[in-house]
C-alpha cells in the first residue's frame, strides 16, 4: 500500500486496476497539493474480491474517513466498497476504451436507494474533482484543509481572470 507520507492517511484512493492510475494519480496529486495524506492501493472487485472485503471492512478502523474509488467498464468497486462501509465513497468512472466511459458511470451511479455512492465525472475532471470533494469533506472539522481549499479555488478564479485569449 503506497502512503503519501508518514501521517496517517484520512482518504483511501483505491482502484481497479493499474491502468486506472493515469486518471487516479490526478486525484492523489491533488491531495497531495492541499496536504491532505492519503493512500493508495489497487483492489479490484472481481480480481481481488477478497481484499476488497477486508480494505473495506478495516478502512475505519485504520483511520480513514473517506474512500474515493475510481474503476472502468463494470466498474463495480465503488459500489461494492459503499455495500461494507458508512464512510463516504466518491466514485470516479475512469474512462474505457470500448465504451468512453459511459459504461463506467453507468455502473458507479445507478445505486439502489440505501447504499449511496457519490458519483464523479468520468475521467480526469471526475478523480480532480473527487480530491476535491473530499477536502469540502474534511474542510468542514479540520481548518487547515479549508484554508488550504480556499487558497486553491482563489488561485484558480485569479488564473482564469488572468487569462488573456490570443488575437483572433
Ligand atoms: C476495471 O477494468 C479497472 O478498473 C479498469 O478500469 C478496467 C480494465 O482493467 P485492465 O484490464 O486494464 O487491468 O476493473
Amino acid at each position: 500500500m503506497e502512503n503519501s507520507s508518514a501521517v496517517k492517511p484520512v482518504v483511501g484512493i483505491i482502484m481497479g486496476s493499474q491502468s486506472d492510475w493515469s486518471t487516479m494519480g490526478e486525484a492523489a496529486a491533488l491531495l497531495k497539493q492541499l496536504e491532505i495524506p492519503f493512500e493508495t492501493k489497487i483492489v479490484s472487485a472481481h480480481r481481488t474480491p477478497k481484499l476488497l472485503y477486508s480494505y473495506a471492512e478495516e478502512a475505519e478502523s485504520r483511520g480513514i474517513q473517506i474512500i474515493i474509488a475510481g474503476a472502468g467498464g463494470a466498474a463495480h468497486l465503488p459500489g461494492m466498497t459503499a455495500a461494507m462501509t458508512h464512510l463516504p465513497v466518491l466514485g470516479v468512472p475512469v474512462q474505457s476504451k470500448a465504451l468512453s466511459g459511459q459504461d463506467s458511470l453507468l455502473s458507479i451511479v445507478q445505486m439502489p436507494a440505501g447504499i449511496p455512492v457519490m458519483t464523479l465525472a468520468i475521467g480526469v475532471a471526475g478523480a480532480k474533482n473527487a480530491a476535491l470533494s473530499a477536502a469540502s469533506i474534511l474542510s468542514l472539522n479540520d481548518a487547515g484543509v479549508c484554508e488550504r481549499l480556499k487558497a486553491f479555488r482563489a488561485q484558480q478564479t485569479e488564473t482564469v481572470l488572468n487569462t488573456e485569449l490570443p488575437e483572433a
